[in-house]
Formats: C-alpha cells, sequence, structure tokens
C-alpha cells in the first residue's frame, strides 16, 4: 500500500536517534504522516535489527501486532543488553479492506543504544583534586587529565562520563560533545545523571589524553538566596569517565578515571553559576589536554572519592542543555555614566561569547561583562539580581585572535556592560549564545492581536530560559530554583509549547526522591536548604505537584508508565494533605501569592484566605488521584480517593461558603478555583460564575490574582458564561494585567504584574523577576480556548477543537505536534459578516476529534483536513 507513509519512529521521549538510554524496554511511537482518508491502524510489525559490530544478525521481527496502538508501544523485542545499538522499523497495516492486507512500507529507521545499565559496568572511580582547596581561589576549577595508548586506530568508541560538580571534556584537545553544564542538576546524592558522547572521531592510534574542566556547580557552589549555601550535596568536586574503544584491529581498550589521574588547577578563577566567571587565559596549560604535552608543573595525582556509589547513575529522560540559539546586539550605546551597554532586544538566558584581537600589547588586559535584564535611568539594574553578581571576566593570553565564552555559568540578561575591551570595540564581536534545555517545540499560537502574540511569545522565552534541566522559578537572580509551586500551574501550557515529557519525568524522580517520608512535598526540587522554607510543611498549589503534574503530563503524552512510576510519590502527598497537611490546616499556607493587590514586601497578603486555596487544592488532588487510580487499574484506591474529594469538597463548601452563597473571600481567585475545579453543589455554581463576572467588572478588568488564580482566572470565566470579561482581562493594557508588561517592550513574562512600575522605575520588592513564567500559564487558555486546540483523551488520542471567538479578535490559529503527529486550527470571522465564523482544522491519523463551534452541535470528525462555517450566536 504506497500510500502510507510513516516518520521515524521514537523511543521513549527521547528526541530521536539516541545513544545512551537507560530503558532495557524503551517503548516505541511512530507517526502516520500520510494515508488514505479514513484510514486506521490494524497491526503494525516492528524490527528491531541489533548492530553486531562487524557480524551481520538477521534483524529480529516481531511479526505482525494487532491493534491500533502507535504511542509508547511496549518494546516487543529481547530487551537491549547494555551497550546494545539497534535500529528499529515499524510498518503498519490498516484496519479494513482500504488496507488491502498488504503492510505499508517500513518506516525509516531510528538508531537506539543503550547506556551503561547496570552498576557492575562501571569499572572507572570518581576522581577529583587531592588537598584543601585554596582559600584564595574558592570556586576554581580544576584541571583533570588521564593518558592512554590506542595499539590500532578507533573503530567505535564511546565514552560515559558524569560528574560531582559541572564539567567539559577534551579529548587530544578537541572538545567532546555538545551539552552544556553537564551532568545537569539532579537530586545528587539518590540520582546522579551521565551522559554517553560517541568519541570515535576524536580517537588516534598511539597516545591520546582525555581532559576534563571541572567547576563546583550546583554541587557545591551557592546556592540559594539569602546568601546561599555552599557545598550543598559535597565538599569535593570528582570527574566520573569512562572510555570503551574497539580499535580497527579487534582489540578493545577500556580506559576510566582512576588512580593514574592527575589534577591541576584550572584557568577559571572563578566559576559561579549566580556570580559569573573569571577566566584568566594565561593560565591555560597549553596542550594540556593533548598527548604531546607531559601535563607539566602544578598537576598532582588525584584521589579517589571513596564514598561514590554507582548505582545512583542513571541516564537521561529528556535532551541536555545546549547553545539553542545566537543574538547580535541590537544596539550599543554609551550610557549616562560613560559605559558600554549592549542591548540584544530580548531578555534571555545564556552567556555572551567574546573576540577580542588584542595582540601581545593586550596580554593580562581584562574584560568585564555585567549583565542585567532592565536599565534604570540609563544604567543596568542590578538590584533585583540580589546576591548574584552576574559578572564574567576575561584576562586576555595576548593572541591575535581569542574567543572566548564562560562554560560553567549562565545569566538572565537583556543588556550588558562592557569594560576593559582591547583597542576599538566592534559589536559583531560580541554574541549572546542562548542556553537551555533542547526541547523540541511543539507548540504555536497568533491571532488578530499583535500585543497578545508578543505577551505569547514572552511565554515561550520564558519557558527557553527556565528549564535549564530544572523548571525553574527564575533565571537571573540568586534564586533559579525548582520551585514546585510555578512549574504547577505551568504544566500545560509547558506541554503544548514544547516537548518537556522526558525533562520533567526525570524532574519528577527529583521530586519523589526528595519528598519526605510523611509524604510532604518540598517546595523546591531538587531540595536545597533555604532559610525559613526547611524542614518543608505541606504547601498547597506547590506539593500538589505530585500529583497534578503527573496528570497533566498524562494528558498531553499518554505516558501511563509516568502515572505509574509517580503513583506512589502522588498517593503519599495526598494522604499527607487528607491527615490535616492543607486540608483544613492553619499551617502557613503561600495562597494566592502575589496577589497585586499584596504590597510588594508582603506577597504572602493576599484577598483571598490561603486556607481557602489549600482546601480547594486538596479536593482537586484528592480528585486527580481517583482519577489516578482508575488509569491504573487500582480500583480500591480509586473508589478511597473518589470518596476523599467528595469529603474535601464537602468541607470545602462548609467552610467557605455563605448562607447568601457567597464565598468567605469574595475574591476572584475562590470564585475561580472553586468553579474550575468543580467544588460547589449544583445550585451554588450559577450564582459562583456570576459573583466571579461582577468581580472581574467591578476590577475594572484589571488583573486581582496571584499564582493560585491567574492560571484559572480566564477558564473559570470562560465556563460560567463570562467569555467577554475574559477577553477583556485578557485585551487589558492597564497595570495589573497580562498585557502591561507588552505595552512597556517585555520581551518575557515578569515575576509581578508591576515589575517594572508604571513610572519606569523597578519595582522596590526584593522580589522582583522580569522572567517567571508562572502567571504565564495563561497562555494554555489561549491554546485551548481561543485558539480552541486541547487533548479530549490521554496524548491527544481525541481531540478537541473548540475555539470560543470573542473579544473582537478576528482570526486565531494554533498548532500542536501531538504524539499521533500534527494537529491545528485556524479560524476567521467572515470580512462582510463579523458573525460569522470559519474555521479549517486538521487531525492527525490515528485520532479522532470532537468538534464543538459555538452555536452548533458537537459533532465527531476523523483524521484529515476539515473545514466548517457557523453562524454565531448574538452575544
Ligand atoms: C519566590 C520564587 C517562586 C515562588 C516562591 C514562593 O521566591 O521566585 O516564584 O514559588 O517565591
Amino acid at each position: 500500500m504506497a500510500s502510507i507513509v510513516l516518520d521515524v519512529p521514537r523511543a521513549e521521549h527521547h528526541p530521536a536517534d539516541r545513544i545512551g538510554i537507560g530503558e532495557r524496554r524503551p517503548r516505541l511511537s511512530w507517526t502516520v504522516r500520510e494515508a488514505p482518508y479514513g484510514w486506521t491502524q490494524g497491526a503494525y510489525e516492528v524490527q528491531v535489527a541489533v548492530d553486531a559490530r562487524g557480524g551481520a544478525v538477521p534483524p529480529w521481527e516481531s511479526g505482525r501486532i494487532g491493534g491500533a496502538d502507535s504511542v509508547l508501544v511496549p518494546w516487543p523485542a529481547p530487551p537491549l543488553g547494555s551497550r546494545e545499538r539497534c535500529v528499529v522499523r515499524v510498518r503498519v497495516w490498516g484496519r479494513d479492506a482500504a488496507g488491502g492486507g498488504q503492510p505499508s512500507a517500513w518506516s525509516p529507521p531510528l538508531t537506539v543504544e543503550a547506556g551503561l545499565l547496570s552498576p557492575a559496568d562501571w569499572t572507572a572511580e570518581m576522581v577529583g583534586p587531592d588537598g584543601e582547596r585554596d582559600p584564595e581561589a574558592w570556586e576554581r576549577t580544576a584541571l583533570l587529565r588521564g593518558a592512554f595508548e590506542l595499539p590500532a586506530p578507533p573503530a567505535y568508541a564511546r565514552l560515559y562520563a558524569s560528574a560531582r560538580g559541572l564539567y567539559e571534556l577534551e579529548l587530544n584537545g578537541a572538545r567532546v560533545g555538545d551539552e552544556v553544564l553537564a551532568p545537569g542538576w539532579t537530586s545528587y546524592r539518590r540520582r546522579l545523571r551521565y551522559q554517553t558522547y560517541d568519541v570515535t572521531g576524536l580517537l588516534r592510534a598511539g597516545p591520546n589524553v582525555l581532559g576534563a574542566h571541572l567547576a563546583d556547580g550546583w554541587f557545591r557552589g551557592r546556592i540559594g538566596y539569602g546568601g546561599g549555601t555552599r557545598d550543598v550535596y559535597g565538599d569535593r568536586t570528582g570527574l566520573l569517565a569512562q572510555l570503551e574503544v574497539v580499535c580497527g584491529d579487534g582489540t578493545t581498550v577500556r580506559f576510566g578515571t582512576g588512580p593514574g589521574w592527575w589534577a591541576a588547577p584550572g584557568p577559571v578563577l572563578r566559576a559561579s553559576l549566580y556570580d559569573g566567571e573569571h577566566h584568566d587565559a594565561r593560565l591555560v596549560p597549553p596542550g594540556w589536554s593533548e598527548p604531546e604535552s607531559e601535563g607539566g608543573d602544578g598537576w598532582r595525582p588525584v584521589r579517589v572519592a571513596a564514598d561514590f556509589d554507582v548505582r545512583t547513575l542513571r541516564a537521561p529522560t529528556g535532551p541536555p542543555v545546549r547553545h539553542t540559539q545566537d543574538i547580535a546586539p541590537v544596539a550599543v550605546t554609551t550610557s549616562p555614566s560613560g559605559r558600554t551597554l549592549l542591548d540584544f532586544g530580548q531578555n534571555l538566558v545564556g552567556r555572551l561569547r567574546l573576540r577580542t584581537r588584542g595582540g601581545w600589547g593586550a596580554r593580562g588586559a581584562e574584560v568585564t561583562v555585567r549583565h542585567a535584564e532592565v536599565l534604570q535611568d540609563g544604567e543596568l539594574c542590578t538590584r533585583p539580581l540580589r546576591h548574584a553578581e552576574a559578572t564574567d571576566r576575561y584576562v586576555l593570553a595576548g593572541r591575535r585572535e581569542e574567543v572566548w565564552e564562560p562554560r560553567f555559568t549562565f545569566h538572565g540578561f537583556r543588556y550588558a556592560e562592557i569594560d576593559g575591551w582591547p583597542g576599538e570595540f566592534d559589536p559583531a564581536d560580541v554574541t549572546a549564545r542562548v542556553i537551555g534545555s533542547d526541547l523540541r517545540r511543539t507548540g504555536w499560537f497568533a491571532c488578530s492581536d499583535d500585543d497578545v502574540n508578543r505577551l505569547h511569545e514572552n511565554v515561550v522565552w520564558s519557558m527557553r530560559g527556565n528549564f535549564v534541566d530544572v523548571p525553574t522559578d527564575c533565571p537571573q537572580r540568586d534564586e533559579r530554583l525548582g520551585w514546585t509551586g510555578d512549574i504547577q500551574v505551568f504544566t500545560p501550557t509547558a506541554a503544548f509549547l514544547h516537548d518537556c515529557s522526558g525533562m520533567l519525568a526525570s524532574w519528577l524522580a527529583d521530586l519523589a526522591a526528595d519528598q519526605y517520608a510523611d509524604g510532604t512535598v518540598p517546595l523546591i526540587v531538587p531540595e536545597i536548604p533555604t532559610p525559613d522554607w526547611l524542614p518543608a510543611w505541606p504547601m498547597a498549589v506547590w506539593g500538589d505537584a505530585a500529583v497534578l503534574m503527573p496528570w497533566e503530563l498524562y494528558r498531553a503524552y499518554g505516558d501511563e508508565g509516568l502515572l505509574r512510576d509517580r503513583y506512589g510519590s502522588a498517593r503519599a502527598w495526598v494522604d499527607r494533605v487528607l491527615a490535616g497537611g492543607t486540608d483544613g490546616s492553619a499551617g502557613r499556607q503561600l495562597g494566592d501569592w502575589l496577589d497585586p493587590a499584596a504590597p510588594p514586601d508582603d506577597p504572602w497578603a493576599a484577598r483571598t484566605d490561603a486556607g481557602l486555596v489549600a482546601a480547594a487544592y486538596a479536593a482537586r488532588s484528592a480528585d486527580v488521584l481517583a482519577r489516578i487510580a482508575e488509569v491504573l487499574g487500582e480500583s480500591a484506591d480509586a473508589e478511597r480517593y473518589r470518596a476523599a474529594a467528595a469529603g474535601a469538597r464537602d468541607r470545602f463548601t462548609a467552610a467557605y461558603t455563605t448562607a447568601d452563597g457567597r464565598l468567605t473571600s469574595d475574591s476572584q481567585t475562590a470564585y475561580a478555583l472553586a468553579l474550575v475545579f468543580d467544588l460547589l453543589p449544583d445550585g451554588l455554581v450559577e450564582p459562583a460564575g456570576r459573583r466571579l463576572a461582577e468581580l472581574v467588572a467591578a476590577d475594572g478588568h484589571h488583573i486581582a490574582t496571584g499564582f493560585a488564580g491567574t492560571p484559572v482566572i480566564c477558564e473559570a470565566l470562560t465556563r460560567a458564561g463570562a467569555l467577554e470579561d475574559a477577553y477583556r482581562l485578557l485585551r487589558q493594557r492597564e497595570c495589573p494585567s497580562w498585557l502591561y508588561p507588552v505595552t512597556r517592550g517585555a520581551t518575557t513574562v515578569w515575576e509581578r504584574w508591576d515589575s517594572l512600575l508604571p513610572d519606569g522605575t523597578v519595582n522596590p520588592g526584593e522580589m522582583t523577576s522580569f522572567n517567571h513564567y508562572a502567571l504565564g500559564a495563561v497562555a494554555d487558555w489561549l491554546h485551548t480556548r481561543v485558539a480552541g486546540l486541547a487533548p479530549a483523551a490521554p496524548g491527544w488520542r481525541r481531540v478537541r477543537v473548540a475555539p470560543r471567538p470573542g473579544g473582537g479578535l478576528t482570526w486565531a490559529r494554533a498548532r500542536h505536534e501531538t504524539p499521533y503527529g500534527t494537529a491545528d486550527i485556524r479560524w476567521r470571522l467572515h470580512r462582510g459578516h463579523r458573525h460569522r465564523l470559519e474555521a479549517e482544522f486538521t487531525i492527525p491519523h490515528g485520532t479522532t476529534a470532537e468538534v464543538d463551534l459555538p452555536g452548533l452541535a458537537p459533532y465527531e470528525v476523523g483524521p484529515g483536513s476539515h473545514r466548517a462555517g457557523v453562524d454565531l450566536p448574538e452575544a
């Protein structure tokens, strides 16, 4: 059947071909790019050709397996062994006669390769510099070096590596891989990620040298606010590297970190995630990672870490942090105090790459780069960075041309100030290099209001800037932590915009690893010591990440395995909540954090009772847990938590509704949560919706909600039949509103509605970030309601097409790469007849869609392109 075209299959949540995966039985997914109208899959076959490195082994074939599944189907072949590499292809049959009994052509091949799957595979040992740290150069990096011989040219080579701290490897003077900030940040004591590199091309017959830069990073560098903490995970950095080579002559060589290695102080005098990097190029030992050099003075034998447990090693489940974009300055100006200021036109996360041409005369000259998100009075405004210096320094070696970029730090900035440049400054010599988890973009949105489009763009940029291995609150100040509440509210938006399944699955494993024995979820994952928050106590909205995130990811990606993996964690949280953790507790709750009515120095002071927020979330999480239990076939639990949820709803009504049918906190957040979480008895739903709309109108359609209410306010209004109020809220341009920052030139989402005050000064609150995704959670409403694209069944196996035009918008569109392929919608109001809605949408193969257009009875469609036109009911 020639007309069926499959895309390259995927294994688990790995982006395309991947070496070093940790799954022995990676689940497979494929998408049907082309098929005849009405075609549905009835069977599939998987072919797995093991790459036997030389020997020809006949491919393993599953034979025809009946079924329509094409997302995360079980690995049908024998499990992979460590290092096993194979090429996977899939073909499919149609369900009925349209298939003609003939299979499709085989899909293009996917190559997957297992990493080191068992602790026994590791023979290398974790090594690091010996001796005491130099108190004069506390955050100095180390260089490590190991030499080995190959008897013949390499045919095939893999390097497995990890570190306590951050590492960057060099083989014979060439950089290994393109990962940034490896091995990433996990709950190191329990889970330490390792990376796998193909280094065949970097090796040669004869002597070779493997070298490493090693920095403190999250492991022992200063992290956390209020001065932060050092040595959170230990006081010694270390490198673990294991090289496995098959030579052309058939010999195998294994070489790893161990007692024969050498360490020397590195050229980076200071490498700090918050403060920046200070690199003295004069201190780079010539040829230090090449065999021609002996190493030289200053090299000392390493020390083997006796306390390292290989069982903590984990292969990545998501993509690494990489450079994802280069941005040139859009303007270079001189500030009132005479400094050179660069404007990159975009608040971004990364660092600058400098190219100097000083020559020998400039040897020892120091270039300083300071970073900030905003200017005030024409100068960098660094106060919001608090205790993060965000300053890089480069000392020139004096070569004709030197190119440098920091390795072990990153900054959140739009502006940079450059000082000490040798010779004439040419803006072309500076590039901003954007870094972040290299997630595949999967979601797009646009509409007829360009300010709304800029808001959406800002949400995308805030996601990129705050998905740096860990989903963080902010990327610039002395914080950058995995605050659970922020990502909890942002997950539906995140999962639409980028494929973050693998990354967040890893982070949720850290959440479970750091969860307390009594079920309490830390406020920050990975958990670190923080003033005021340790030990953690149950915190609604934040701790609910344990339940609501696996559920949202299940809705987006259809991964039942993730639900299973995180079930214990989710249940422990709900049990803790119901045992008085947050439900009914008077304990200190963040509640509707950052309500715009709260004064800058008291973000707790919300209009909405924090106990009400906690009670609402208790009911919500119990209800979602019951659904998770049902999916997993845990029917006794499902029943128990359904009952618990009903009880929690009753308690909510009893405690927080008044005799006249209002809520005790007569606030937008209170009604919005009650409506969206379905907490109210039937009779109170309508009045609550009416009251919510009244409050929103009474506030002049300005935002009056914080972290808890903002993500749901537009959805609540939509459900309450007050769609126009939702649109007026969305399109409001006065402060506080989503678009106010846009009118002030924002290029990312701000932490506070008024991070920049209307008078142009920076908010005096000590917590003032210009890059926080949490309040950008409204983008979910743009996707699902304005454009009208949402999953109606887990993993988008059923698509919901339900635009809700309004607010004067004349068109909108959205596109999402679902696990089954592309779904998109575009609608416009007819030019001549503004009450005429015309919509076009595409539904991927393997799914069906429910189409729900205003004024029309919902109907069902199958895969393919569709059109619809309808006269809108008069508002
Ligand atoms: C701030 C963080 C984060 C929030 C916590 C409670 O420090 O930036 O956004 O979750 O407070």
